[in-house]
Order: structure tokens, then C-alpha cells, then sequence
């Protein structure tokens, strides 16, 4: 099996001072720069949400389910990755969210116009371990599309932060349902 490490909106606004500040976010972001330096995976790439105008995704009274703060927009140091990740830490990056909510790095496409699964697909890849922001959104869709594209698919929850860290034995079952398993 060929594993590559998938790390979802590890962004400025994700984290601790972003927009739409996810608690841990900041420790995600260090403790996953320590995972790639081991060396433990030959190929690794992130996702980004990147919007410019996302309709009702955004909103000035967001609900935090449906409906969010503005965030992650295209040109602003809250849609960078959160240091010390940095672009040139990854094989390829895959840009979502554009013109509407995208939840699953799936959703997305690298610069060439490559989608994630066909990607993954042409670099030999079979399996996934998923990492990142937010556990019970993006993770959370991009762990599940990652069953239902083929993939083998671990998320290593200790790599990732919560919106609603009381909320996730749901999508644990939702998880195990698809067959994708926990790490740590
Ligand atoms: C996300 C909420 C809104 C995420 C993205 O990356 O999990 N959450 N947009």
C-alpha cells in the first residue's frame, strides 16, 4: 500500500486568532510540520479552503453548521496555511471553495486543474491518512469521500481540531460506517 498523508485547511483563519478560530488549531498545524519532517510519508499534500464569494456559506449572523463568518477568502493571510506549514512542505495543494461551500478536500483542484482523487491515483496511491482542520467538517468530508472514492482511509484524530470537540461520536459512526478507521 502507498500512503499519503492528507492535510485539510490548515489555515491562518482555522486557527487560534483566525476568523473562524478553531481551539488547537495552532497545535495542529506544529504537530503536523513534526509528522512530515520524520519523514514518515513519501508523498503529502494539503487542501485549502479559498473563497471569493461563496454565497450563503458566509454570513453576517452565521449559525456555525450552515452558515459561517467570512473566512479563508483568496488573497488575505487567513487562507494561508498556518506557519510553520508552508506551501513548499507539500507535493501538491488542492484549492476549494471558490464560488460555493466545499467541505471535502475531494471538492478540490491543484493550480493545473488536477482533482484530489485522480491525483492521488496517478502518484500510485491506494490509502490516506487525513489530518487537520476541523474535524467535524472538513475532516470530517474529506475522510468520507476518500471511502467512497476507493481509498483506504485513517484519520489520525489526534492531528486535528473540533469545532464542537462534544459533538464528534457521531461522526465517529458516520466514519466507521464508510470503513474508514482511527489512528491515535
Ligand atoms: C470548515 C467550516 C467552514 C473546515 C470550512 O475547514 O472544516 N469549517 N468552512
Amino acid at each position: 500500500m502507498t500512503t499519503a498523508l492528507v492535510v485539510v485547511d490548515v489555515q491562518n483563519d482555522f486557527c487560534e486568532g483566525g476568523s473562524l478560530a478553531v481551539v488547537g488549531g495552532t497545535k495542529v498545524a506544529e504537530d503536523v510540520a513534526a509528522l512530515i519532517a520524520s519523514g514518515t510519508y513519501d508523498t503529502v499534500v494539503a487542501t485549502r479552503d479559498h473563497h471569493i464569494d461563496p454565497g450563503t456559506h458566509f454570513s453576517e449572523t452565521p449559525d456555525f453548521v450552515d452558515s459561517w463568518p467570512r473566512h479563508c477568502v483568496v488573497g488575505t493571510e487567513g487562507e494561508k496555511l498556518r506557519a510553520p506549514l508552508e506551501p513548499g512542505l507539500f507535493d501538491e495543494t488542492f484549492f476549494k471553495g471558490e464560488y460555493e461551500a466545499a467541505y471535502s478536500g475531494f471538492e478540490g483542484s491543484s493550480a493545473s486543474g488536477t482533482g484530489l482523487a485522480d491525483w492521488l491515483r496517478q502518484h500510485g496511491v491506494d490509502a490516506i491518512d487525513v489530518c487537520g482542520i476541523a474535524t467535524d467538517h472538513c475532516v470530517r468530508a474529506t475522510a468520507l469521500d476518500g471511502a467512497r472514492e476507493g481509498f483506504a482511509v485513517r484519520v489520525l484524530e489526534s492531528l486535528t481540531a473540533a469545532v464542537s470537540p462534544d459533538g464528534l461520536e457521531p461522526v465517529r459512526h458516520e466514519w466507521a460506517q464508510a470503513g474508514v478507521t482511527l489512528a491515535e
